[in-house]
């Protein structure tokens, strides 16, 4: 395998569990606001994230949880303004310091960092949601770390497309072949493997745990403390329980059986 070069993190659901108390609480908030008595429920919410950025998820939900809702003649600016106020109100969550990092992400990025591996985002979501989340749980300026930030509308097609990895790694100039990508959902691992990168880790959260991981390198809970050891779903043993870099610059990329 060629040396790995930089780290290519997805952020909701594989930085934070940003999800469900974050992303889900935001949207309702906007819709209370907006006097529209909309109430995505945990268990509707999980259904809602078969479609990726929270535009087309807010149409998604028009056109199949409630299509006698009466539009209004400008659909999409009215969406647009919804998930402005949704923007607002998510990233006032983070400020409040309202979702953590998950277990074992700020010390990879700081391994990263110390051995001279480029970070990089590539994301759905909204790049004030990155500002915020990162802002809320890293040093100050922390978000200058990462060398490359691909988000939201900035491509056009969003995952399960490989255009964000294909943006990402354009920007960065490097090849499929040099990077690790991690994300925590099906959506995820389809834009990155159909961008051509092979090295694939995954952490699984509530809402993605049984989705299909078939083309990812390997399954985890999480990507493991000293403390804490990562639990294997599907992949090969991890080495001391963590991923890091010395275990990032030898795995083996093969995929791991296709069933979830
Ligand atoms: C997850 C998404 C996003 C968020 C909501 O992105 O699909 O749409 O749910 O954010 P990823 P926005 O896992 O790729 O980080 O409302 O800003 O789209
Ligand atoms: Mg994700």
């Amino acid at each position: 395998m060629s040396v790995v070069e930089a780290l290519l993190f997805d952020v909701d659901g594989t930085l934070a569990d940003t999800e469900r108390d974050g992303h889900r609480v935001a949207f309702n908030r906007a819709f209370a606001d907006a006097g529209l008595d909309w109430d995505w429920t945990v268990e509707l919410y999980g259904r809602l994230l078969t479609v990726t950025g929270g535009k087309e998820r807010i149409r998604h939900y028009l056109d199949n949880y409630n299509r006698e809702f009466v539009r209004p003649d400008d659909l999409a600016g009215f969406i647009s303004e919804l998930h402005r106020a949704k923007t607002a109100h998510y990233t006032d969550l983070m400020a409040e310091g309202a979702i953590p990092l998950r277990p074992g992400v700020r010390r990879l990025i700081e391994q990263a960092r110390a051995t001279g591996v480029r970070l990089a985002i590539a994301t759905t979501t909204t790049p004030e949601n990155v500002n915020a989340l990162i802002g809320s749980t890293l040093p100050a300026g922390a978000i200058d770390w990462f060398e490359v930030i691909g988000a939201g509308d900035i491509v056009p097609a969003k995952k399960p497309a490989p255009d964000i990895y294909t943006w990402v790694m354009r920007e960065l100039s490097l090849a499929p072949a040099r990077v690790v990508a991690f994300e925590d959902s099906g959506h995820g691992v389809t834009s990155a493997a159909d961008a051509g990168i092979e090295r694939i880790v995954v952490t699984v959260n509530g809402y993605t745990a049984e989705q299909d991981f078939g083309r990812a390198s390997i399954v985890l809970d999480q990507l493991g403390e000293p403390d804490s050891p990562a639990q294997v779903l599907h992949g090969d043993a991890l080495e001391h329980g963590m991923v890091d870099l010395d275990w990032l610059q030898q795995m083996d990329a093969a995929a791991v059986a296709s069933e979830p």
